[in-house]
């Protein structure tokens, strides 16, 4: 057994260490402790265990070393990850699957109380596609959309639809080097036989795959999962939202959703609010429902509806150990079977909803969109029933949270850089052309219990804050910021570059922006795309000041991310153990696959995959990366002195100065 962690090295959160500090009185274990209890295997970490087949498990140990079969570390290492990737793509993508199955339903009237909120959005979708749009319903609209969505995922020749919304430099990239995805089930498919016992044996090879694999995820199945997100329950705009344990209230009957498709979550949303259920709740002798999420659920209605996150990942057996959650109500993904022995020390109840998940000892009420509000209210008044058995001596909320503005989708930030007639990122182009904001670093992912809760998180994206870093968030990540209170308007700024923080001011932002779920960094894609094509940072995502961060990872679903990020032309960093390293004492011809994902791909698509565990090399590598690209594109160095010395009137004397000299001051470029 590994050592026995201090309760502040497993979490930074105050409001963790104080439910870790209860569950060690009641002797409850958690994910923290059973991280020190069990050691993870060096061999399988690094990627080097091969149980692909019955001669082995092979654990290969050292150079030279070969399984059963012959195959080498490098190949065994290639068919690990790229099995990863492709079980990552699959998660999303059937999530993506799952929500164009729900656009159908509802454009066909069979989806009860679903409805397309957003005409808008649906319109501009059918655009990409060439859908005629002009005098038909949304309906009819939504339809072919539909259609063509389902179509995508079992698409077996021909390019997935969505690749076209990447620069086209990028797609002719692709096609170059042949790697642009079919539909992502026949790549996924491809990816298990490619790397079945005795198939693609050629590490460099196998890990092509990999690539058009995540493209399948980020540029359709995740993609797709967004857009339908956005066209049935709204693209997200700035709304007031609060994160942490004490969004729990002692008063109500708490429900947790947890777990990744708004599509039930939404639902319940509704359900929470229609009189019958309020009623039925104040019956009971509570002061109605008290609705709040965990993980990307929890991002979803956060951003929509303003709904209170209770936590990220770590969080999940944390919130049940207030002892006033009636219902954690979960779908699918990053759901442990842990909470199941959890909640038994409490009342609370495990609902499985999803016809793909079930956990032994939990009760299951399948969630079916045909009546999707019936079934909604029916695990809210299974919640409320179970409100009387709630222990108040067993009762402990933290009095711990934030309040945040989350809501920044692309469509939002366009907007609210440009202004609704000219909608644009030319300001943001500007302003990292200027140099006022360095770069843009993405930091998102997961929790990891092997290292402490939000600790890394936030570490990074404070010091990358003061270097005018302007930094976006999604999933696990962004609720980590969320709840350190960087997501709220002025808060945090005054530990922000003088640069960075004059943007913040001028147009009204948080330094940290809240982007959504893991879906949704497709939205972050989509970004970088129109930075590429508002022009003066180059013509594609690699030249790009950017960063793609992950400190905390753990899911193969942040493994599709990162090598679909980098086959768009990003670097991405990962924390933590690299899957594909050699053993930590030996650096030797063992890391081949280590070096490709870097370099090799870095000269094949202009993005790599790093892993690099310190904090400070991450930083030190960020801003690196970020240097040389502003190098490359011919913009002023940073300067973290040049700007904000006087903060707004600074800026609005530079602004004002005419055409020429402007460019001279602000771009530091000639004149004419
Ligand atoms: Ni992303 Fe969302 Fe969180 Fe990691 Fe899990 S919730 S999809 S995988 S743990 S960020």
């Amino acid at each position: 057994m590994a050592k026995k962690r201090e309760i502040n090295e497993y979490s930074t959160d105050p409001a963790a260490q104080q439910m870790l500090i209860r569950a060690e009185e009641l002797g409850i274990g958690t994910a923290f402790t059973r991280a020190d209890a069990m050691a993870p295997c060096n061999i399988g970490s690094a990627g080097m265990c091969c149980k692909q087949c019955g001669m082995g498990p092979c654990r290969l140990t050292k150079e030279g070393d070969v399984g059963v079969c012959g195959a080498t570390i490098d190949t065994i290492q290639a068919r690990n990850l790229t099995r990863a990737i492709a079980a990552g793509s699959a998660a999303h993508s059937d999530h993506g699957r799952d929500m164009a199955f729900l656009l159908k339903a509802t454009a066909e009237g069979e989806a009860e109380g679903y409805m397309i909120r957003d005409i808008a959005k649906l319109r501009m979708v059918a655009g990409y596609y060439d859908i005629p749009v002009d005098g038909r319903a949304p309906e009819e609209i939504a339809n072919d959309l539909a259609d063509l969505y389902i179509a995508q995922f079992g698409q077996q020749r021909g390019e997935a639809v969505p690749i076209r919304r990447a620069t086209k430099k990028r797609q002719a990239l692709w096609r170059e080097r042949d790697v642009v995805p079919r539909g992502v089930d026949r790549e996924v498919v491809e990816a298990l036989h490619r790397t079945h016992i005795g198939d693609d044996q050629e590490p460099e090879h196998i890990l092509e795959h990999a690539i058009r694999t995540s493209l399948a995820d980020g540029w359709a199945g995740s993609m797709i999962a967004t857009d339908i997100s956005d066209i049935l329950f709204g693209t997200p705009a700035p709304v007031l939202g609060q994160a942490n344990l004490g969004v729990i209230k002692a008063d109500m009957v708490n429900v947790v959703v947890h777990g990744h498709e708004p599509s039930l979550s939404e639902m319940i949303v509704a359900a929470s609010q229609t009189p019958d259920v309020i009623e039925y709740a104040k019956a009971a002798g509570a002061n109605g429902i008290n609705l709040s999420g965990i993980c990307c659920t929890a991002n979803e209605i956060l951003m929509r509806q303003g709904i209170p996150a209770a936590g990220n990942f770590l969080h999940q057996e944390l919130a049940i150990m207030t002892g006033a959650v009636e219902a954690m109500v979960v779908d699918v993904q990053c759901v442990m079977q842990a909470l199941v022995g959890l909640a038994e020390n409490f009342h609370t109840k495990i609902i499985t909803t999803s016809p793909k998940v079930k956990i032994k000892g939990a009760t299951h009420i399948e969630f079916e969109e045909h009546k999707a509000m019936t079934i909604a209210k029916e695990i809210l008044k299974a919640a409320i029933d179970n409100f009387k058995n709630r222990d108040n001596s067993m009762t402990q909320i933290p009095d711990i949270k934030e309040d945040l503005i989350p809501g920044f989708s692309h469509e939002y930030i366009n907007y609210m850089l440009g202004g609704s007639y000219r909608a644009s990122f030319r300001p943001l182009n500007d302003a990292i052309m200027s140099g006022r904001i360095r770069g843009v670093a993405a930091i998102v992912g997961c929790n990891n219990p092997r290292s402490s809760q939000d600790y890394l998180h936030n570490l990074v994206t404070k010091e990358l804050l003061k270097q005018d870093v302007l930094v976006v968030q999604t999933g696990c990540g962004a609720i980590s910021s969320a709840k350190l209170g960087l997501m709220l308007g002025e808060a945090g700024l005054s530990e922000v570059g003088a640069g960075l923080r004059e943007i913040c001011e001028t147009v009204g932002i948080p330094p940290v922006l809240h982007m959504g779920s893991c879906v949704d960094n497709t939205r972050i894609l989509t970004v970088l795309t129109q930075m590429a094509e508002t022009g003066g940072l180059g013509d594609d995502i690699d030249q790009i000041p950017a960063v793609g961060l992950a400190p905390e990872w753990m899911s193969e679903k942040a493994l599709a991310i990162a090598t679909y990020c980098v086959a768009s032309g990003a670097y991405v960093i990962f924390g933590g153990a690299s899957p594909v390293g050699g053993m930590p004492d030996r650096v030797s011809d063992s890391d081949a696959v280590l070096k490709y994902i870097s370099v090799g791909w870095e000269e094949k698509y202009g993005g790599k995959l790093e892993f690099i565990p310190d904090p400070q090399m991450m930083i030190k590598a960020t801003l690196e990366h970020i240097d040389k690209k502003r190098a490359a594109l011919g913009l002023p160095e940073y300067d973290p002195t040049r700007f904000g010395r006087s903060g707004d009137a600074e800026m609005l004397k530079l602004e004002a100065l005419p055409l020429a000299e402007k460019r001279k001051a602000v771009y530091g470029l000639a004149a004419d």
